[in-house]
């Protein structure tokens, strides 16, 4: 429990799938935690206001409105949470910095290349004047994700050759599916590649320290027409079958690329909605000279570890159970080997906000750091529009 009586006061804006996550965060963060502040959560914005005050009630946000510009003007926001679909993020983003608030915006960064590097020079005005900024890739924050970028850092695995990383969803298999925000370019910014892709893009340049310096991509839009939506919320949407009315899906349905990481290594990656049977399936792979690490988020509490500098008789793959009270995040938890899941990560993102912006310093994944990744979904992009043509991504700071 917190101990302090400095507070941070929260204005988040969204209130669907992300708005949830974030907000049982909020809620959670300094019950488990002592930091150095105590958060608020003040107020809730969304367009619907019907919708969003019913958010307020079930979500636990102090007041509500609708109208986004009012929730930056106030004097009682310390920090703003931005939970909605991409086209937003820059203007919110922008607003919330230039009026002096911290910001945390939600993955992929931006809709473009243009508006993420616009963010990341306004976060870099900001932090000047001790304006901090984050974006919200939570996995990062799952303690054994975490774990395996402190083991990669130690160099247990020594010099790293493969990275080999998925992540799968299905639902959007059935053709009949609505054409929600994700499957439209103007609003998502990109399908599979930034929804999906942008968080194993993340993961393994945070987990190996290495940046993706080219890749050969290929997309694909396995259905290209669908009804449109009635009513639509988090991930589920209804059609009510009554008309013809249908419209283009304008993203990648799956996005499958090779890559340089600039330490030398080879990586794949594959990213798709329409790998049936397969609901929320991240898997990432590091072999190194010394070792490999295995990261599967169904396993979310364990990794698989290979470590071949042990004598050749006692090799093979051994499974840590990442629940002790001394391995990152866990000791607010429970006690050993009573495992934790999906919200948490969300917890530990706050977490680490809150005592950034306490303290005064930068909290990760920077907005560079997400341009880093916008970089990449640009260049995949490129290349596939390019028949595969090897495509250099540039660094983010040069
Ligand atoms: C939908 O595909 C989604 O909710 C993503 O937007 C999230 O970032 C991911 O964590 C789970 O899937």
């Amino acid at each position: 429990m917190s101990t302090t009586d400095r507070e941070l006061r929260v204005g988040m804006v969204g209130y669907a799938f992300m708005g949830a996550a974030h907000s049982q965060a909020w809620r959670t963060v300094n019950r488990v935690y002592d930091l150095p502040a105590r958060v608020r959560m003040a107020a809730i914005c969304g367009r619907d206001a019907g919708k969003v005050a019913d958010a307020a009630d079930r979500l636990g946000w102090e007041t509500y409105t609708t109208d986004w510009r009012e929730l930056i003007a106030r004097d009682d926001i310390d920090i703003v949470d931005v939970c909605t679909p991409g086209d937003s993020h820059a203007e919110i983003t922008l607003a919330a910095l230039a009026a002096g608030k911290h910001v945390l915006c939600e993955k992929p960064l931006a809709n473009s290349v243009a508006e993420a590097r616009a963010m990341t020079a306004a976060a870099a005005t900001a932090q000047a004047a001790g304006i901090r900024s984050m974006c919200g890739f939570n996995y990062r924050r799952v303690p054994a994700v975490t774990m395996m970028q402190q083991m990669v850092a130690a160099g247990r695995l020594g010099t790293i050759r493969h990275v080999r990383a998925v992540y799968l969803q299905d639902w959007i298999v059935d053709p009949q599916f609505p054409l929600v925000w994700r499957l439209q370019k103007d609003k998502a910014g990109s399908g599979a590649l930034g929804d999906i892709g942008a968080h194993i893009i993340d993961l393994t340049q945070f987990v190996t320290g290495q940046r993706i310096s080219g890749v050969s991509a290929v997309t694909e839009t396995f259905v290209k027409e669908r009804p449109l939506p009635t009513g639509s919320s988090g991930l589920a949407a209804t059609v009510d079958g009554s008309g013809p009315a249908t419209g283009q899906v304008t993203v990648d349905d799956a996005a499958i690329f090779l890559a340089r990481l600039d330490g030398g290594g080879l990586a794949t990656y594959e990213a798709s909605r329409f790998a049936t049977g397969r609901k929320n399936a991240l898997r990432v792979e590091i072999n190194g000279s010394l070792g490999t690490l295995v990261f599967d988020l169904e396993r979310l509490n364990e990794l698989e570890f290979y470590d071949a500098t042990r004598p050749a008789a006692e090799q093979g793959f051994s499974r840590i159970l990442v629940t002790e009270g001394d391995h990152p995040y866990m000791s607010a938890w429970w006690p050993p080997g009573h495992i934790i899941g999906y919200e948490h990560s969300f917890t530990h993102q706050m977490r680490d906000l809150v005592e950034a912006v306490a303290t005064g310093a930068d909290p990760a994944p920077s907005f560079a750091d997400a341009l880093q990744v916008q970089l990449v979904l640009d260049a995949v992009e490129r290349s596939a529009r390019l028949g595969s043509a090897w495509t250099e991504v540039e660094p983010a700071l040069a």
